[in-house]
Protein backbone atom coordinates (compact mmCIF):
# COMPACT_ATOMS: atom_id res chain seq x y z
CA UNK A 1 0.00 0.00 0.00
CA UNK A 2 1.18 3.37 -0.78
CA UNK A 3 2.19 5.44 2.09
CA UNK A 4 0.32 8.57 3.32
CA UNK A 5 2.18 12.25 2.80
CA UNK A 6 0.38 14.65 5.12
CA UNK A 7 2.80 17.41 5.16
CA UNK A 8 2.93 18.03 1.41
CA UNK A 9 1.65 20.77 -0.49
CA UNK A 10 -1.37 18.37 -1.60
CA UNK A 11 -1.73 15.55 1.29
CA UNK A 12 -1.94 12.20 -0.38
CA UNK A 13 -1.93 8.18 -0.14
CA UNK A 14 -1.28 8.28 -3.82
CA UNK A 15 2.84 8.68 -3.86
CA UNK A 16 2.00 12.02 -5.59
CA UNK A 17 5.89 12.60 -4.92
CA UNK A 18 6.63 10.05 -7.25
CA UNK A 19 5.26 11.40 -10.06
CA UNK A 20 6.30 15.21 -10.40
CA UNK A 21 4.07 15.55 -13.18
CA UNK A 22 1.20 15.13 -12.07
CA UNK A 23 1.95 16.17 -8.69
CA UNK A 24 2.68 19.94 -10.91
CA UNK A 25 -0.70 19.84 -12.40
CA UNK A 26 -2.40 19.27 -9.41
CA UNK A 27 -0.31 21.92 -7.75
CA UNK A 28 -1.23 24.40 -10.53
CA UNK A 29 -5.31 23.64 -9.97
CA UNK A 30 -4.86 23.87 -6.00
CA UNK A 31 -4.60 27.89 -6.31
CA UNK A 32 -7.41 28.09 -8.45
CA UNK A 33 -9.62 25.80 -6.29
CA UNK A 34 -8.43 27.98 -3.39
CA UNK A 35 -9.66 30.99 -5.44
CA UNK A 36 -13.28 29.34 -5.97
CA UNK A 37 -13.50 28.27 -2.71
CA UNK A 38 -12.63 32.16 -1.39
CA UNK A 39 -15.30 33.29 -3.32
CA UNK A 40 -18.01 30.75 -3.79
CA UNK A 41 -17.67 28.92 0.00
CA UNK A 42 -19.83 29.84 3.08
CA UNK A 43 -20.25 33.39 3.09
CA UNK A 44 -18.63 35.65 5.71
CA UNK A 45 -16.83 33.05 8.04
CA UNK A 46 -13.57 31.93 5.90
CA UNK A 47 -11.18 33.57 8.59
CA UNK A 48 -12.90 32.05 11.64
CA UNK A 49 -11.68 28.75 13.18
CA UNK A 50 -14.25 25.80 12.92
CA UNK A 51 -14.04 22.71 15.11
CA UNK A 52 -13.61 20.67 11.88
CA UNK A 53 -12.47 17.41 10.79
CA UNK A 54 -9.88 17.04 8.46
CA UNK A 55 -9.25 12.91 6.58
CA UNK A 56 -5.47 11.82 7.61
CA UNK A 57 -5.93 7.79 7.25
CA UNK A 58 -7.93 5.43 5.66
CA UNK A 59 -7.92 3.57 8.72
CA UNK A 60 -11.39 2.31 9.61
CA UNK A 61 -10.89 3.78 13.35
CA UNK A 62 -9.19 6.95 13.91
CA UNK A 63 -9.07 8.11 10.41
CA UNK A 64 -9.83 11.62 11.17
CA UNK A 65 -8.55 14.92 13.08
CA UNK A 66 -10.65 17.16 15.00
CA UNK A 67 -9.07 20.87 15.69
CA UNK A 68 -9.87 24.41 14.86
CA UNK A 69 -8.88 24.91 11.69
CA UNK A 70 -9.76 28.21 9.43
CA UNK A 71 -11.69 26.99 5.91
CA UNK A 72 -9.30 27.95 3.34
CA UNK A 73 -6.48 26.43 5.51
CA UNK A 74 -8.12 23.33 5.37
CA UNK A 75 -6.24 20.12 4.51
CA UNK A 76 -7.78 19.28 0.78
CA UNK A 77 -6.25 15.57 0.52
CA UNK A 78 -6.30 12.79 -2.05
CA UNK A 79 -7.28 9.47 -0.07
CA UNK A 80 -7.68 5.73 -1.92
CA UNK A 81 -8.61 2.97 0.02
CA UNK A 82 -6.14 -0.05 0.52
CA UNK A 83 -5.93 -2.03 -2.25
CA UNK A 84 -7.89 -4.69 -1.95
CA UNK A 85 -5.42 -8.53 -2.56
CA UNK A 86 -6.60 -10.65 -6.13
CA UNK A 87 -9.58 -8.20 -6.68
CA UNK A 88 -11.43 -8.96 -9.56
CA UNK A 89 -13.98 -7.06 -11.66
CA UNK A 90 -17.40 -8.17 -9.47
CA UNK A 91 -19.76 -7.33 -12.55
CA UNK A 92 -20.87 -6.80 -15.95
CA UNK A 93 -19.39 -8.33 -19.08
CA UNK A 94 -15.80 -8.92 -17.73
CA UNK A 95 -16.71 -10.40 -14.66
CA UNK A 96 -13.91 -12.58 -12.77
CA UNK A 97 -11.35 -10.89 -14.86
CA UNK A 98 -8.37 -8.67 -12.83
CA UNK A 99 -9.52 -5.37 -12.09
CA UNK A 100 -8.16 -2.80 -14.34
CA UNK A 101 -5.71 -0.03 -12.93
CA UNK A 102 -5.65 1.92 -16.06
CA UNK A 103 -8.30 3.47 -18.23
CA UNK A 104 -9.67 1.30 -21.27
CA UNK A 105 -9.59 3.01 -24.28
CA UNK A 106 -12.98 1.86 -25.30
CA UNK A 107 -14.64 3.09 -22.07
CA UNK A 108 -12.53 6.24 -21.86
CA UNK A 109 -15.25 8.69 -22.87
CA UNK A 110 -18.23 6.88 -20.40
CA UNK A 111 -15.75 6.97 -17.15
CA UNK A 112 -14.62 10.62 -17.60
CA UNK A 113 -18.51 11.52 -18.01
CA UNK A 114 -19.34 9.54 -14.52
CA UNK A 115 -16.36 11.11 -13.16
CA UNK A 116 -17.52 14.61 -14.39
CA UNK A 117 -20.93 14.32 -13.47
CA UNK A 118 -19.60 12.83 -9.66
CA UNK A 119 -17.17 15.77 -9.61
CA UNK A 120 -19.39 18.56 -10.59
CA UNK A 121 -22.21 18.22 -7.82
CA UNK A 122 -19.70 18.51 -4.59
CA UNK A 123 -18.80 22.56 -5.99
CA UNK A 124 -22.22 22.88 -7.12
CA UNK A 125 -23.75 21.89 -3.10
CA UNK A 126 -20.71 24.21 -1.46
CA UNK A 127 -21.99 26.96 -3.69
CA UNK A 128 -25.88 26.56 -3.45
CA UNK A 129 -25.11 26.17 0.55
CA UNK A 130 -23.37 29.33 0.44
CA UNK A 131 -25.63 31.66 2.71
CA UNK A 132 -26.35 29.47 5.14
CA UNK A 133 -23.57 30.07 7.74
CA UNK A 134 -25.48 34.16 7.92
CA UNK A 135 -28.89 32.10 9.57
CA UNK A 136 -27.37 29.04 11.78
CA UNK A 137 -29.74 28.16 14.46
CA UNK A 138 -26.59 26.99 16.85
CA UNK A 139 -23.04 26.99 16.38
CA UNK A 140 -23.24 23.22 17.05
CA UNK A 141 -25.05 23.19 13.29
CA UNK A 142 -22.92 25.94 11.84
CA UNK A 143 -20.12 23.89 12.40
CA UNK A 144 -22.09 20.95 10.66
CA UNK A 145 -22.77 23.10 7.44
CA UNK A 146 -18.84 23.68 7.57
CA UNK A 147 -17.77 20.15 7.89
CA UNK A 148 -20.18 19.04 5.07
CA UNK A 149 -19.16 21.97 2.83
CA UNK A 150 -14.88 21.03 3.34
CA UNK A 151 -16.02 17.57 2.62
CA UNK A 152 -17.74 18.08 -0.80
CA UNK A 153 -14.49 20.40 -1.34
CA UNK A 154 -12.84 17.46 -0.84
CA UNK A 155 -14.69 15.32 -2.93
CA UNK A 156 -14.43 17.46 -5.62
CA UNK A 157 -10.30 16.79 -5.22
CA UNK A 158 -10.76 12.69 -5.38
CA UNK A 159 -12.38 13.39 -8.47
CA UNK A 160 -10.05 15.81 -9.93
CA UNK A 161 -7.34 13.63 -9.04
CA UNK A 162 -8.65 11.20 -11.69
CA UNK A 163 -9.34 13.49 -14.44
CA UNK A 164 -5.77 14.96 -14.00
CA UNK A 165 -3.75 11.03 -13.50
CA UNK A 166 -5.65 9.25 -16.57
CA UNK A 167 -7.67 11.67 -19.10
CA UNK A 168 -4.43 13.42 -19.80
CA UNK A 169 -5.02 17.22 -21.45
CA UNK A 170 -9.18 16.47 -21.46
CA UNK A 171 -8.77 15.82 -17.89
CA UNK A 172 -7.29 18.70 -16.61
CA UNK A 173 -9.83 20.67 -19.01
CA UNK A 174 -12.81 19.04 -17.59
CA UNK A 175 -11.32 20.46 -14.15
CA UNK A 176 -10.92 23.34 -14.99
CA UNK A 177 -14.25 23.54 -15.88
CA UNK A 178 -15.77 22.42 -12.50
CA UNK A 179 -14.53 26.18 -10.95
CA UNK A 180 -15.97 27.31 -14.12
CA UNK A 181 -19.37 26.41 -14.18
CA UNK A 182 -22.18 28.01 -11.32
CA UNK A 183 -25.12 26.59 -9.48
CA UNK A 184 -28.33 28.17 -10.79
CA UNK A 185 -26.55 30.23 -13.69
CA UNK A 186 -27.97 29.99 -16.62
CA UNK A 187 -24.95 30.12 -18.78
CA UNK A 188 -22.77 27.64 -16.85
CA UNK A 189 -25.13 25.92 -14.86
CA UNK A 190 -24.24 22.96 -12.94
CA UNK A 191 -24.64 19.22 -14.74
CA UNK A 192 -27.56 17.96 -12.61
CA UNK A 193 -30.68 20.23 -11.85
CA UNK A 194 -30.79 18.99 -8.09
CA UNK A 195 -27.88 21.32 -7.72
CA UNK A 196 -28.93 24.35 -9.58
CA UNK A 197 -32.15 24.38 -7.33
CA UNK A 198 -32.08 27.38 -4.25
CA UNK A 199 -31.20 26.31 -1.11
CA UNK A 200 -31.85 29.38 1.36
CA UNK A 201 -32.87 28.60 4.01
CA UNK A 202 -31.84 25.40 7.20
CA UNK A 203 -34.73 23.79 6.20
CA UNK A 204 -33.98 23.36 2.76
CA UNK A 205 -30.32 22.35 4.24
CA UNK A 206 -31.46 19.08 6.02
CA UNK A 207 -33.95 18.39 3.15
CA UNK A 208 -30.99 18.34 0.69
CA UNK A 209 -28.18 16.87 2.97
CA UNK A 210 -31.06 13.88 3.54
CA UNK A 211 -32.56 13.59 0.52
CA UNK A 212 -29.72 14.62 -2.28
CA UNK A 213 -26.44 13.88 -0.56
CA UNK A 214 -28.35 10.38 0.34
CA UNK A 215 -28.39 10.46 -3.57
CA UNK A 216 -24.68 10.54 -3.31
CA UNK A 217 -24.41 7.82 -1.16
CA UNK A 218 -25.74 5.19 -3.28
CA UNK A 219 -24.62 6.50 -6.39
CA UNK A 220 -20.98 6.57 -4.78
CA UNK A 221 -21.99 3.21 -3.45
CA UNK A 222 -22.47 2.11 -6.85
CA UNK A 223 -19.22 3.51 -7.89
CA UNK A 224 -17.70 2.14 -4.98
CA UNK A 225 -18.22 -1.28 -6.79
CA UNK A 226 -16.45 -0.31 -9.68
CA UNK A 227 -13.84 -2.54 -12.15
CA UNK A 228 -11.90 0.76 -12.43
CA UNK A 229 -9.88 0.46 -9.26
CA UNK A 230 -9.28 4.54 -8.62
CA UNK A 231 -12.62 5.11 -8.78
CA UNK A 232 -13.77 2.46 -6.88
CA UNK A 233 -11.18 3.19 -4.28
CA UNK A 234 -11.97 7.24 -4.31
CA UNK A 235 -15.53 6.21 -3.59
CA UNK A 236 -14.61 3.96 -0.69
CA UNK A 237 -13.16 6.48 1.64
CA UNK A 238 -15.77 9.45 0.30
CA UNK A 239 -18.48 6.75 1.81
CA UNK A 240 -16.53 7.50 5.14
CA UNK A 241 -17.08 11.32 4.97
CA UNK A 242 -20.38 10.72 3.57
CA UNK A 243 -22.03 9.12 6.41
CA UNK A 244 -21.96 12.54 8.50
CA UNK A 245 -23.59 14.47 5.75
CA UNK A 246 -26.28 12.07 6.08
CA UNK A 247 -26.33 12.17 9.75
CA UNK A 248 -26.55 16.23 9.36
CA UNK A 249 -29.93 15.81 7.38
CA UNK A 250 -31.42 12.50 8.94
CA UNK A 251 -31.30 14.64 12.72
CA UNK A 252 -31.89 18.24 11.30
CA UNK A 253 -35.00 17.10 9.92
CA UNK A 254 -35.96 15.05 13.20
CA UNK A 255 -35.22 17.78 15.44
CA UNK A 256 -37.23 20.25 13.12
CA UNK A 257 -40.20 17.34 13.23
CA UNK A 258 -39.78 17.28 17.02
CA UNK A 259 -39.82 20.82 18.01
CA UNK A 260 -42.74 21.71 15.24
CA UNK A 261 -44.42 18.53 17.04
CA UNK A 262 -44.31 20.30 20.39
CA UNK A 263 -45.06 23.98 19.31
CA UNK A 264 -48.32 22.58 17.42
CA UNK A 265 -49.72 20.54 20.74
CA UNK A 266 -48.45 24.04 22.89
CA UNK A 267 -50.34 25.84 20.51
CA UNK A 268 -53.62 24.19 20.07
CA UNK A 269 -52.52 23.51 16.14
CA UNK A 270 -50.76 26.59 15.19
CA UNK A 271 -47.42 26.41 15.73
CA UNK A 272 -46.09 29.07 14.18
CA UNK A 273 -48.15 31.19 16.77
CA UNK A 274 -45.18 30.29 18.77
CA UNK A 275 -42.25 29.99 16.15
CA UNK A 276 -42.39 27.07 14.79
CA UNK A 277 -43.01 25.50 11.46
CA UNK A 278 -46.21 24.22 10.55
CA UNK A 279 -45.35 20.00 9.88
CA UNK A 280 -47.59 20.46 6.45
CA UNK A 281 -44.72 22.92 5.42
CA UNK A 282 -42.08 20.44 6.30
CA UNK A 283 -43.93 18.03 4.32
CA UNK A 284 -43.73 20.14 1.65
CA UNK A 285 -40.26 20.88 1.28
CA UNK A 286 -39.59 17.01 2.10
CA UNK A 287 -41.54 16.92 -1.32
CA UNK A 288 -39.82 19.14 -3.33
CA UNK A 289 -36.35 18.00 -2.09
CA UNK A 290 -37.58 14.43 -2.99
CA UNK A 291 -38.59 14.91 -6.51
CA UNK A 292 -35.67 16.25 -7.74
CA UNK A 293 -33.62 13.51 -6.24
CA UNK A 294 -35.60 11.07 -7.57
CA UNK A 295 -34.39 12.98 -10.84
CA UNK A 296 -30.78 12.24 -9.87
CA UNK A 297 -30.98 8.47 -10.83
CA UNK A 298 -31.43 8.93 -14.21
CA UNK A 299 -33.97 7.40 -16.82
CA UNK A 300 -36.01 4.34 -15.33
CA UNK A 301 -35.10 2.63 -19.18
CA UNK A 302 -31.06 3.58 -19.58
CA UNK A 303 -28.92 2.39 -21.82
CA UNK A 304 -26.34 4.50 -20.78
CA UNK A 305 -26.52 2.22 -17.42
CA UNK A 306 -26.88 -0.43 -19.18
CA UNK A 307 -23.16 0.44 -20.84
CA UNK A 308 -21.66 1.25 -17.21
CA UNK A 309 -22.90 -1.87 -15.99
CA UNK A 310 -21.65 -4.87 -18.70
CA UNK A 311 -18.47 -2.25 -18.79
CA UNK A 312 -17.91 -2.75 -15.31
CA UNK A 313 -17.60 0.47 -14.47
CA UNK A 314 -21.03 1.04 -12.46
CA UNK A 315 -22.79 -1.90 -9.99
CA UNK A 316 -25.42 -2.21 -8.17
CA UNK A 317 -25.37 -0.77 -4.42
CA UNK A 318 -24.17 -3.75 -2.08
CA UNK A 319 -23.54 -5.67 -5.60
CA UNK A 320 -21.22 -8.10 -4.11
CA UNK A 321 -23.41 -8.81 -0.72
CA UNK A 322 -26.89 -8.74 -2.21
CA UNK A 323 -26.85 -9.86 -5.41
CA UNK A 324 -26.67 -13.30 -6.89
CA UNK A 325 -26.45 -12.71 -10.65
CA UNK A 326 -23.74 -10.48 -11.36
CA UNK A 327 -23.86 -10.52 -15.05
CA UNK A 328 -26.86 -8.91 -15.38
CA UNK A 329 -28.49 -10.54 -18.04
CA UNK A 330 -31.27 -12.71 -16.13
CA UNK A 331 -34.38 -11.68 -15.19
CA UNK A 332 -35.78 -8.15 -15.74
CA UNK A 333 -38.36 -5.64 -13.98
CA UNK A 334 -41.97 -4.41 -15.17
CA UNK A 335 -41.03 -0.29 -14.96
CA UNK A 336 -45.07 1.09 -16.21
CA UNK A 337 -44.55 4.07 -18.81
CA UNK A 338 -47.06 6.79 -20.40
CA UNK A 339 -48.92 5.09 -23.51
CA UNK A 340 -51.53 6.44 -25.45
CA UNK A 341 -52.40 8.50 -22.01
CA UNK A 342 -52.08 5.26 -19.89
CA UNK A 343 -49.78 3.73 -17.81
CA UNK A 344 -49.25 -0.03 -18.67
CA UNK A 345 -45.66 -2.10 -17.89
CA UNK A 346 -42.90 -2.33 -20.05
CA UNK A 347 -40.95 -5.19 -19.18
CA UNK A 348 -37.06 -4.15 -19.57
CA UNK A 349 -34.16 -6.31 -19.05
CA UNK A 350 -32.22 -5.78 -15.78
CA UNK A 351 -28.94 -4.13 -17.20
CA UNK A 352 -31.38 -1.52 -18.84
CA UNK A 353 -33.14 -1.05 -15.14
CA UNK A 354 -30.14 -0.17 -13.37
CA UNK A 355 -31.35 3.19 -12.86
CA UNK A 356 -34.53 2.56 -11.42
CA UNK A 357 -32.75 -0.77 -9.08
CA UNK A 358 -30.94 1.97 -7.77
CA UNK A 359 -33.91 4.24 -7.31
CA UNK A 360 -36.26 1.58 -5.27
CA UNK A 361 -32.77 0.91 -3.15
CA UNK A 362 -32.88 4.94 -2.24
CA UNK A 363 -36.94 4.81 -1.95
CA UNK A 364 -36.64 2.23 1.07
CA UNK A 365 -33.53 3.22 2.36
CA UNK A 366 -35.58 7.06 2.54
CA UNK A 367 -39.03 5.65 4.06
CA UNK A 368 -37.61 4.35 7.10
CA UNK A 369 -36.51 7.45 8.06
CA UNK A 370 -39.94 8.85 7.75
CA UNK A 371 -41.23 6.26 9.50
CA UNK A 372 -38.74 7.31 12.28
CA UNK A 373 -39.85 10.99 12.40
CA UNK A 374 -43.35 9.64 12.46
CA UNK A 375 -42.71 8.14 15.11
CA UNK A 376 -41.55 11.23 16.95
CA UNK A 377 -44.06 13.11 16.11
CA UNK A 378 -46.73 10.25 17.49
CA UNK A 379 -44.64 10.57 20.82
CA UNK A 380 -45.21 13.92 21.26
CA UNK A 381 -48.72 13.21 20.84
CA UNK A 382 -49.86 15.00 17.62
CA UNK A 383 -51.57 13.22 14.67
CA UNK A 384 -49.80 14.03 11.68
CA UNK A 385 -48.22 11.91 9.63
CA UNK A 386 -45.63 12.68 7.02
CA UNK A 387 -45.46 10.95 3.41
CA UNK A 388 -43.39 10.22 0.58
CA UNK A 389 -44.15 11.52 -2.66
CA UNK A 390 -44.41 8.90 -5.97
CA UNK A 391 -41.95 8.81 -7.46
CA UNK A 392 -43.74 9.96 -10.67
CA UNK A 393 -44.94 13.37 -9.30
CA UNK A 394 -43.14 16.75 -10.00
CA UNK A 395 -40.00 14.43 -12.39
CA UNK A 396 -38.05 16.41 -14.80
CA UNK A 397 -36.16 13.02 -15.94
CA UNK A 398 -37.02 10.05 -17.46
CA UNK A 399 -40.23 8.52 -18.24
CA UNK A 400 -42.53 10.39 -16.33
CA UNK A 401 -40.95 14.06 -17.34
CA UNK A 402 -43.24 15.62 -19.84
CA UNK A 403 -46.13 14.13 -18.31
CA UNK A 404 -48.81 15.06 -15.74
CA UNK A 405 -49.02 12.90 -12.01
CA UNK A 406 -50.58 13.68 -8.98
CA UNK A 407 -48.66 13.21 -5.65
CA UNK A 408 -50.19 9.57 -6.04
CA UNK A 409 -48.64 9.18 -9.07
CA UNK A 410 -51.70 8.86 -10.98
CA UNK A 411 -51.81 10.33 -14.46
CA UNK A 412 -53.48 13.52 -14.66
CA UNK A 413 -54.02 16.10 -16.94
CA UNK A 414 -52.39 19.68 -16.54
CA UNK A 415 -55.21 20.89 -14.41
CA UNK A 416 -54.49 18.00 -12.37
CA UNK A 417 -51.02 18.21 -11.58
CA UNK A 418 -51.15 22.66 -11.20
CA UNK A 419 -53.56 21.14 -8.18
CA UNK A 420 -51.00 18.75 -6.94
CA UNK A 421 -48.21 20.91 -6.68
CA UNK A 422 -50.36 24.04 -5.29
CA UNK A 423 -50.88 21.27 -2.20
CA UNK A 424 -47.79 19.38 -2.31
CA UNK A 425 -44.69 21.51 -2.92
CA UNK A 426 -43.77 24.71 -1.15
CA UNK A 427 -45.35 28.09 -2.01
CA UNK A 428 -44.25 31.56 -1.86
CA UNK A 429 -45.88 31.84 1.27
CA UNK A 430 -44.35 28.78 2.66
CA UNK A 431 -40.70 29.98 1.72
CA UNK A 432 -41.27 33.30 3.41
CA UNK A 433 -43.06 31.96 6.77
CA UNK A 434 -39.24 29.59 7.04
CA UNK A 435 -37.41 32.25 5.79
CA UNK A 436 -38.56 34.35 8.60
CA UNK A 437 -37.92 32.16 11.65
CA UNK A 438 -34.40 32.01 9.81
CA UNK A 439 -32.35 34.16 12.93
CA UNK A 440 -28.81 33.06 13.34
CA UNK A 441 -27.92 32.08 17.04
CA UNK A 442 -24.76 32.08 17.91
CA UNK A 443 -24.26 31.38 22.02
CA UNK A 444 -22.78 28.01 22.75
CA UNK A 445 -25.03 25.70 23.58
CA UNK A 446 -28.50 27.69 22.19
CA UNK A 447 -30.97 27.13 19.54
CA UNK A 448 -32.90 28.64 17.52
CA UNK A 449 -36.89 28.18 18.63
CA UNK A 450 -37.91 26.57 15.48
CA UNK A 451 -35.81 23.35 16.22
CA UNK A 452 -35.17 20.97 19.13
CA UNK A 453 -31.32 20.44 20.34
CA UNK A 454 -29.35 17.63 18.95
CA UNK A 455 -28.96 14.16 21.42
CA UNK A 456 -25.77 15.40 21.70
CA UNK A 457 -22.59 17.27 20.77
CA UNK A 458 -19.82 16.20 18.47
CA UNK A 459 -16.80 14.13 18.72
CA UNK A 460 -17.82 13.83 22.22
CA UNK A 461 -18.35 17.55 22.99
CA UNK A 462 -20.63 18.97 25.09
CA UNK A 463 -23.25 20.94 23.02
CA UNK A 464 -22.30 23.63 24.54
CA UNK A 465 -18.83 23.59 23.04
CA UNK A 466 -17.47 26.49 20.98
CA UNK A 467 -18.07 24.66 17.51
CA UNK A 468 -17.56 27.85 15.80
CA UNK A 469 -15.16 31.03 17.42
CA UNK A 470 -16.68 33.94 15.93
N1 LIG B 1 -30.20 16.29 -14.50
O1 LIG B 1 -29.76 7.35 -19.47
P1 LIG B 1 -30.09 8.56 -18.72
C1 LIG B 1 -23.55 13.66 -4.73
C2 LIG B 1 -29.15 13.24 -18.56
S1 LIG B 1 -24.93 13.15 -5.62
C3 LIG B 1 -29.71 16.62 -15.74
O2 LIG B 1 -31.44 8.77 -18.26
P2 LIG B 1 -27.86 8.01 -17.08
C4 LIG B 1 -23.68 14.82 -3.86
C5 LIG B 1 -28.02 12.29 -18.79
O3 LIG B 1 -26.78 12.88 -18.44
C6 LIG B 1 -24.34 11.82 -6.67
N2 LIG B 1 -29.46 15.71 -16.70
O4 LIG B 1 -29.17 8.77 -17.47
C7 LIG B 1 -24.87 15.05 -3.18
C8 LIG B 1 -28.17 11.98 -20.25
O5 LIG B 1 -27.62 13.06 -21.02
P3 LIG B 1 -27.16 12.86 -22.55
C9 LIG B 1 -23.85 12.28 -8.02
C10 LIG B 1 -29.70 14.39 -16.43
O6 LIG B 1 -26.74 8.55 -17.87
C11 LIG B 1 -24.99 16.16 -2.35
C12 LIG B 1 -29.66 11.98 -20.45
O7 LIG B 1 -30.20 12.75 -19.36
N3 LIG B 1 -23.23 11.20 -8.70
O8 LIG B 1 -22.53 13.07 -4.85
O9 LIG B 1 -28.07 6.56 -17.00
C13 LIG B 1 -23.91 17.03 -2.18
C14 LIG B 1 -30.27 10.61 -20.44
O10 LIG B 1 -29.57 9.82 -19.52
C15 LIG B 1 -30.19 13.99 -15.16
C16 LIG B 1 -23.66 10.66 -9.87
O11 LIG B 1 -24.61 11.10 -10.45
C17 LIG B 1 -30.44 14.99 -14.18
N4 LIG B 1 -30.93 14.69 -12.96
O12 LIG B 1 -27.81 8.47 -15.55
C18 LIG B 1 -22.73 16.78 -2.87
C19 LIG B 1 -22.89 9.50 -10.41
N5 LIG B 1 -30.35 12.65 -15.20
O13 LIG B 1 -26.24 11.69 -22.59
C20 LIG B 1 -22.61 15.69 -3.69
C21 LIG B 1 -22.44 9.64 -11.81
C22 LIG B 1 -29.99 12.24 -16.42
O14 LIG B 1 -28.42 12.65 -23.31
N6 LIG B 1 -23.51 9.85 -12.77
N7 LIG B 1 -29.59 13.28 -17.16
O15 LIG B 1 -26.47 14.18 -22.85
C23 LIG B 1 -24.29 8.86 -13.28
O16 LIG B 1 -24.17 7.73 -12.87
C24 LIG B 1 -25.26 9.19 -14.35
O17 LIG B 1 -24.72 10.22 -15.11
C25 LIG B 1 -26.69 9.61 -13.87
C26 LIG B 1 -27.58 9.72 -15.12
C27 LIG B 1 -27.20 8.58 -12.89
C28 LIG B 1 -26.67 10.97 -13.21
FE1 LIG C 1 -19.80 14.60 -1.73
FE1 LIG D 1 -22.16 14.80 0.91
Amino acid sequence: MSSMSLNDTIPNNVDLNHDRRLKKALESWQPKFIEWWKEMGPAGFQEKDVYLRTAVSVDRDGWADYNYVKMPDYRWGIFLTPEEQERTVGFGDMIDAKTFDEVPGEFRNSLRRLIVTQGDTEPGSVEQQRELGLTAPSLYDMRNLFQVNVEEGRHLWAMVYLLHRFFGRDGRDEADDMLERRSGNADKPRILEAFNQPCEDWLSFFCFTMFVDRDGKFQLASLAESGFSPLRRSCRFMLTEEAHHLYVGDTGISRVVQRSAQLTKESGGDPYSLGGIPLEIVQRYINYWVTYAMDLFGGEISSNAADFFAAGLKGRYNERRKYEDHTGNDGSIDIPVVQDGKLVNRTVPTRNAMNEILRDEYISDSLSAIRRWNKTIAEEGVDFELTFPNKRFHRHQGEYSGHYFDYEGNITDEAGHAAAVATHLPTQADRDLVKSLMVQVTEPGKMANWIAPPKKGLNSQPLDFEYVKL
